[in-house]
């Protein structure tokens, strides 16, 4: 049985990797207006790794006799000026994830909640992966520059970019 601050704690996660989802699928159509399919790719399945992960939540809380209770999903930006700036603020977001996991594994111990404690190990290790492939993608873009050749073959890469299982172990390499 969850208690009520861990449980309010975990619903609020389920809104922020819905959020997520809804954020990576807004680059994706960004990505889409730009004719970089490779990258509106690589983007769609980070949207769908991201509501498989909001899902992980909403079954944690309902198997452990919890309440799931959904709030509304915060509009996502829209507009970019370059790829980079979409991956920088891809990474950026996914530092700000890393932290809410993180206070989330605090508040199970001071809970004594070990079972969500378990639970979350998987996310902190999803979130080393997360910030990793954002970051090696940053790298390349900067690499890239103004090459248009170079960011012909960069978005050939992203686009072989497939989803994971539901479950899989974690976001996949960058290409
Ligand atoms: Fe759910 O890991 Fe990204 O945000």
């Amino acid at each position: 049985m969850l208690n009520p601050k861990m449980q309010e704690a975990l619903n609020q996660q389920i809104n922020a990797e819905l959020f997520s989802s809804y954020l990576y699928l807004s680059m994706s159509a960004y990505f889409e207006s730009q004719s970089l399919p490779g990258m509106a790719n690589w983007m769609r399945v980070q949207a769908q790794e991201e509501l498989m992960h909001a899902m992980k939540f909403y079954g944690f809380i309902n198997e452990r006799d919890g309440r799931v209770a959904l709030a509304a999903v915060e509009g996502p930006r829209t507009e970019w000026s370059s790829p980079l700036e979409v991956f920088e603020e891809a990474y950026k977001h996914e530092l700000k994830i890393s932290g809410l996991i993180n206070r989330l594994v605090k508040l199970s111990h001071e809970e004594s909640d070990f079972a969500t404690h378990s639970f979350l190990q998987w996310f902190v290790n999803e979130q080393v992966e997360e910030e990793a492939a954002a970051k090696l993608i940053i790298d390349r873009l900067r690499l890239v520059g103004d090459n248009g050749v170079a960011m012909f073959m960069l978005d050939n890469e992203l686009a072989r970019r497939t989803p994971m299982p539901a479950g899989g172990a974690a976001a996949e390499a960058a290409g």
